[in-house]
């Protein structure tokens, strides 16, 4: 792979919006990125495997668990800040960036919003370090986008319960250490249960075969009649809506993240387009090319004023789910469609591993899916405006 000469793109001085924290926790991990990430990355996602030697790093720069206070191990940062870690890891790759979505969002943040005060002492300082990794299982074999209709179950026992089911297409299974698993109890009602690695009856299994998210390892997780201590329930919230309160986090962090992906495709398109001489001209002297690195650049400032005033609402804790969704939505497609031009504006040289464009838009098609789909986030945005809901 060619070496990492990124330059951040910021045509709109969005730098001057940010604060002196903001921008120190940004550049960071765009040094963290640019030294651990970049020089490694093209070799894993080609062998399909997580690159288990960043974990370390990703801690350091506070990747896991930005916004969870200090005292937990958390890096007690605001929203902005979170979200600028997520641009800057995506950058290098949607599936660092997606290990890092889910420590934080959707295994941390349950964890510490709707656990005892017992389970955020004995998890979130391990998970804020790297020394325990963890997983999130809400899709199963047949409930995608509609997880309210889970089949996997648990049964009070007593003394404890018995979990059964299966999840499917769960980011860090292979490796994780904890799981937080939605179950149904025998009322019907969604409960988050902590499955830890080594229960009986617990099982990992990888997928394998995967054009998208290579780097990133994506499997199963499996319960045959697992013994879950009490303990392990998490108390404080239940219903679907504790599931979706966790990705309201992550998709917050995925429209960030997605930007970090389109920027790397229009500099590396850029700086290819001034270099690259056909008919005795760098090809980005002619209209068409000029045509397609100019709306890549529109499309990222404009995204990257949309996640600043998302951050702003968030911060403030005004951020609605519909507002997150329409962010996730536009912010991924934008950064797909930046991906499949800039490939084009390098020719042959687009689809090799020598440059990132080819990884960031196959990567790009699993974030287009995960944490809600293209269309059913669109349908979020049209209930919020309509008051009609499509889904029922
Ligand atoms: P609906 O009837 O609308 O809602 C059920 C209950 O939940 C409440 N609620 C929320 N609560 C908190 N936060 C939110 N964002 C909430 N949204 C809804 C709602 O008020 C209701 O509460 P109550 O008290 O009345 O029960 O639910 P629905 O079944 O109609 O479904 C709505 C829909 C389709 C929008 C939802 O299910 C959905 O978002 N589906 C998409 C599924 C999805 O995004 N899955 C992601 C899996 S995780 C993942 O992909 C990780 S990838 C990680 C990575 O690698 O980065
Ligand atoms: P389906 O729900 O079957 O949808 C198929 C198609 O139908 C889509 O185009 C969808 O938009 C459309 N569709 C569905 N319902 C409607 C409707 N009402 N109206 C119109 N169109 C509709 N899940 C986890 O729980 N944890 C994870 O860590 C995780 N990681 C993932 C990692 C990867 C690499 C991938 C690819 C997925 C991951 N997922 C994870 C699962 C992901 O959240 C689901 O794939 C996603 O929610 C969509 O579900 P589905 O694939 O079953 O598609």
């Amino acid at each position: 792979m060619k070496p990492d000469l990124f330059e951040a793109p910021d045509y709109y001085n969005i730098d001057d919006l940010l604060s002196e924290e903001h921008k120190l926790v940004r550049d960071a991990a765009r040094q963290w990125v640019k030294r651990d990430v970049s020089p490694i990355i093209e070799e894993y996602a080609q062998k399909a495997e997580f690159p288990k030697q960043i974990i370390s790093g990703l801690a350091e720069i506070g990747a896991f668990g930005p916004y969870i206070p200090e005292e937990y191990g958390g890096a007690g940062l605001d929203q902005i800040s979170y979200g600028l870690i997520m641009q800057e890891i995506e950058r290098g790759d949607s599936g660092v960036r997606s290990t890092a979505s889910v420590q934080s969002s959707l295994v941390m943040y349950p964890i510490y919003t709707y656990g005892t005060e017992e389970q955020r002492k004995k998890y979130l300082p391990k998970l804020a370090s790297g020394e325990f990794m963890g997983s999130f299982g809400l899709t199963e074999p047949n409930h995608g986008s509609n997880p309210s209709g889970m089949e996997t179950k648990y049964k009070d026992m007593g003394d404890h319960y018995l979990l059964n089911g299966a999840k499917l297409w769960i980011s860090n299974s292979p490796f994780c250490d904890i799981a937080v698993v939605w179950a149904k109890n025998e009322d019907g009602r969604i409960h988050g249960l902590i499955v830890e690695r080594g229960m009986e009856g617990f099982s990992t299994p990888e997928t394998h075969n995967k054009w998208s998210l290579r780097a990133s390892a994506t499997g199963e997780l499996i319960f045959d009649n697992v013994k879950i201590p009490k303990e392990n329930l998490l108390p404080n919230k239940s219903g679907l809506g504790a599931p979706l309160g966790c990705l309201d986090s992550a998709r917050y962090g995925i429209a960030w993240g997605a930007i970090g992906a389109a920027m790397d495709c229009y500099d590396t398109a850029l700086r290819y387009a001034k270099e690259r001489i056909q008919f005795g001209k760098p090809i980005g002297a002619y209209q068409l090319q000029q045509k397609k690195l100019a709306e890549m650049i529109t499309e990222i400032t404009k995204a990257q004023l949309l996640v600043l005033r998302l951050g702003q609402l968030k911060n403030q804790g005004k951020a609605t789910t519909a507002q997150i969704s329409m962010a996730k939505r536009n912010n991924v497609d934008m950064a797909l469609t930046i991906a499949r031009e800039a490939r084009q504006v390098l020719g042959a040289m687009g689809i090799t591993g020598e440059y990132s464009i080819m990884r960031h838009m196959m990567n790009l098609e699993s974030v287009i899916t995960y944490e809600g789909t293209h269309d059913i986030h669109l349908l979020i945005t049209g209930m919020d405006i309509t008051g009609l809901n499509a889904f029922k």
